[in-house]
């Protein structure tokens, strides 16, 4: 392998690399089809909707780790945008909003 080509390769898996490290420390993002799998295992009594109990289980388990009871009502009523207490599955798979610092 000649110097040239070692650069570009190098170069090639730092180029791939970044993305990946982007991602470190966040929820990952899942597909619509994934969302959609999710939101219908974690809606335990099947009612079309999540209260908070099955909101946190609908979220990446690294996610559930990392959040107390607290911050799960806050993302809760973050989604909840018509305020009637509970997650629809447009509410669940909207993009997630950046809180106010
Ligand atoms: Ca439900």
């Amino acid at each position: 392998m000649t110097i040239k080509s070692l650069l570009a390769a190098s170069a090639l898996a730092a180029l791939m690399a970044a993305p990946a490290l982007a991602q470190q420390g966040r929820p990952p993002q899942r597909t619509p089809e994934e969302v959609n799998a999710a939101f219908t295992k974690a809606d335990a009594n099947k009612d079309g909707k999540l209260d908070k109990a099955e909101y946190k289980a609908f979220l990446p388990e690294q996610f559930q780790a990392m959040i107390d009871d607290e911050r799960l009502t806050q993302i809760v009523t973050m989604r909840d945008t018509d305020k009637d207490g509970f997650i629809s599955k447009a509410e669940a798979s909207a993009p997630m909003q950046r809180p106010p610092q």
